[in-house]
């Protein structure tokens, strides 16, 4: 008898970390679009130095499209297939420096000596700190030296801000959505302000600026170009699920100098934390890189992303499997590749997400410090256990009365539920939460009788 809630805007990003160009867009087709996701954030597209560690795209060499994933028809189909699906691409645009490397010859034949890259930059496009950064507590030094090494481009230029500008409305020309700036923490804020300003239409932004204590160069002064990510997110769910407690969890709203969430990005992992062990990953024990992930898409708290990547990054500079071409079947990864994206909690609160869109978290409540419960209006409700012994209880919910079929176990399929179905009746209903699991049921996934 209770009504479906209208589905809300698909706002979901899924980081499909060095897939290529036509692997993103098969699973755009096969996978991403009917399962809800908004975009795509892909590796990035230009081109870059040789080499095998997967590090090689952040070195970029030209703007020419063509990298180890894919040259510029793939990456023009892949955005247009997966636009027609409903998932917007998000480029991953290097804006702050090219390479490290003295010289050599990028992966689309382009020679190069560090500072001067034919047709493009000469020495005076960089600037003139010529050394690694070493002090973050000095703006000047974060923005005007080298991040790693790496030729550090004079963002404040008209030539650098032209070339720049050109780059991105060249992916925006090929129906890219949005952009993902990498390393912005590097770059004056002005300066990318500038850049932005020249582009023809309006992307998505999400700009990695990595919060550290203390430091001058903060989230906070990079809001007026668009949304930042939020790293203190990511270490913050790390220590609550690995032992800190998640009941500190129900707010990040009211944290000081923490961005809004309206415009946060966050995430459980990226491709840096996942190797760097600064995140929760793959190997984390207890379950807790999933829940983290359901709290990540449960909580209203910033955009989330989801990241896609590849087994054996112990390896730090180990680059993707089967030559790039990401594989996934059912609700997992195949020939190396984790395809966290299918995993059946994660797609399920893709669902979730959208059916719940921007309504208020309510109800929260936590018993201990590690079992928490919340509703997202009348429309879902999530509980997550990350203790090591089965809740048993009864939840108060203002989901309206009727049989929902829990998407983190399985979902509903012809209106049975695959997983474990939970009747609420009289806004309350008793279940068991195992140990390190966690339950989700929302009105867009009704159902009938356990299959
Ligand atoms: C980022 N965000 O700000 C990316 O998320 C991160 O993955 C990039 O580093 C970084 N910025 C620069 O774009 C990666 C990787 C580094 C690698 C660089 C450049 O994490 O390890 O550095 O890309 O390829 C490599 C070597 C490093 C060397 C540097 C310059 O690992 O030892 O430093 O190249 O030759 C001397």
């Amino acid at each position: 008898p209770s009504p479906r809630a209208p589905t809300t805007a698909k706002t979901v990003i899924t980081q499909m970390f060095e897939w290529t160009w036509e692997s993103i867009a098969a699973e755009c087709e096969a996978f991403l679009g009917p399962t809800g996701y908004g975009f795509v954030q892909a590796s990035p597209a230009q081109e870059h130095v040789q080499g095998s560690q997967w590090w090689t795209d952040y070195q970029p060499v030209s703007y020419i499209l063509t990298s180890k994933r894919g040259d510029r028809d793939q990456y023009a189909d892949m955005v247009s297939r997966c636009n027609a699906v409903g998932v917007g691409i998000i480029a991953d645009t290097i804006f702050n420096h090219m390479t490290g490397e003295s010289s050599g010859t990028g992966v689309a034949g382009s020679s190069f000596t560090q500072f001067n890259y034919p047709g493009i930059y000469s020495d005076s496009d960089f600037h003139s700190c010529r050394t690694t950064i070493t002090d973050w507590d000095n703006e000047t030094q974060a923005w005007d030296c080298e991040l790693s090494g790496l030729a550090d481009l004079a963002t404040e230029t008209s030539h650098v801000q032209s070339v720049l500008s050109a780059y991105a409305n060249d992916l925006l020309s090929l129906g890219v959505t949005g952009l993902r700036l990498d390393a912005a923490k590097d770059i004056d804020p002005s300066n990318i302000a500038s850049i932005l300003a020249l582009l023809d239409s309006q992307p998505y932004i999400t700009q990695e600026v990595i919060w550290g204590e203390g430091q001058p160069v903060t989230p906070q002064l990079y809001v007026g170009n668009g949304d930042v990510q939020e790293f203190r997110y990511t270490s913050a769910l790390q220590s609550a699920f690995t032992g800190g407690g998640i009941s500190s969890l129900e707010s990040f709203d009211n944290l000081v100098g923490w961005v809004s969430g309206s415009q946060a990005n966050v995430f459980v992992t990226n491709h840096d934390t996942e190797r760097a062990n600064s995140s929760l990953n793959a190997l984390a024990g207890s379950n807790a890189y999933v829940n983290a992930m359901i709290f990540s898409l449960a909580h209203p708290y910033g955009t989330p992303t989801i990241l896609s990547s590849y087994q054996g990054f112990t390896d730090y500079d180990a680059g993707a499997p089967n030559g790039g071409a990401g594989t996934c079947s059912g609700s997992g990864g195949t020939n190396g590749w984790m395809c966290q994206h299918r995993w059946t909690g994660v797609a399920g609160m893709v669902g979730f997400h959208n059916n719940v869109g921007d309504a208020d978290m309510e109800g929260w409540v936590a018993e201990g410090t590690n079992q928490i419960a919340f509703g997202r209006g009348s429309l879902g409700f999530v509980a997550i256990n990350n203790a090591d012994t089965v809740w048993s209880t009864t939840f108060s919910t203002s989901l309206p009365d009727g049989t929902y079929c829990d998407v983190i176990s399985g979902s509903s399929v012809n209106g049975a539920c695959t997983g474990t179905a939970i009747t609420v009746s009289g806004g309350t209903f008793d279940t068991n939460v195992q140990a390190w699991s966690s339950l989700a049921i929302h009105t867009g996934s009704m159902g009938s009788v356990s299959g």
